[in-house]
């Protein structure tokens, strides 16, 4: 089978997808795009206008991350899904959860003031409460295997930890759990290496330039 991702370097959502490309060891090619300024091919090819979509022996294009990572897992031999069906319906609803939190984050290194950006972080921090007190004390989600959940949580994760000089939105002392959570994920091979070597420095560059409250702060 032939795969090619089609990708932006910014994206948490492509990001899962590498990252369970990589934990899985399926062999891809992946393809970059400017998100801001996408070719035409790409609006022919992708539904919603969004990465991720995943190519499949050049002819069938699948999108969406959650449905393009579980269709790897399927087709690599699972074990990054639970087999119990409850479990299974209560990682994808933790994974749309992480998606919501995932939005937060980008309209947070936006809000232009201390009262907005506080607004947004409020709402943040309440999800991040929600999460916590769910959150098992395993490496991962759940156990000590890498799961589909933890690929998509490891973008949200990256990316508080590089606002962290500015503000410690996953303070470990309200978060012990997720706190170690996170720095487990961070540690991983196929985490570390389903950003490109300049993403850090890409990231805090993309927040800058959106001018919102936090770029005064970094
Ligand atoms: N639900 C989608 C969300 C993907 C998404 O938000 N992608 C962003 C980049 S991080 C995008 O393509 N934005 C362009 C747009 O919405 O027009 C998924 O999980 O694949």
């Amino acid at each position: 089978m032939n795969l090619e991702l089609i990708s932006f370097k910014l994206c948490p959502f492509v990001q899962s997808s590498v990252i369970t490309l990589l934990h899985k060891g399926i062999e891809h090619k992946i393809t970059f795009i400017d998100i801001n300024d996408p070719p035409q091919w790409f609006d022919e090819l992708s539904p919603t206008g969004q990465v991720p979509i995943l190519r499949v022996d050049n002819d069938t294009v699948i999108f969406e991350s959650a449905v393009i990572n579980e269709f790897l897992n399927d087709a690599g031999g699972c074990g990054m899904m639970p087999d119990d069906p409850l479990q299974r319906a209560l990682h994808r609803a933790w994974i749309q959860f992480c998606g919501s939190i995932l939005g937060d984050m980008f309209n947070l290194v936006g809000a232009g003031d201390k009262e907005g950006f506080e607004d947004i972080e409020y709402d943040i921090l309440e999800k991040l409460d929600r999460l916590e007190a769910i959150k098992s004390d395993s490496a991962c989600f759940s156990g000590g295997e890498l799961s589909l959940i933890d690929t998509l949580y490891s973008g949200l994760f990256m990316r508080l930890d590089l606002l962290k000089p500015a503000r410690d939105i996953l303070d470990a002392s309200r978060y012990p759990r997720l706190a170690a959570w996170s720095q487990h994920l961070l540690g991983l091979d196929p985490v570390q290496n389903s950003v490109v070597p300049e993403f850090s420095k890409m990231y805090l560059g993309m927040v800058k330039m959106r001018e919102g409250y936090i770029s005064q702060s970094l």
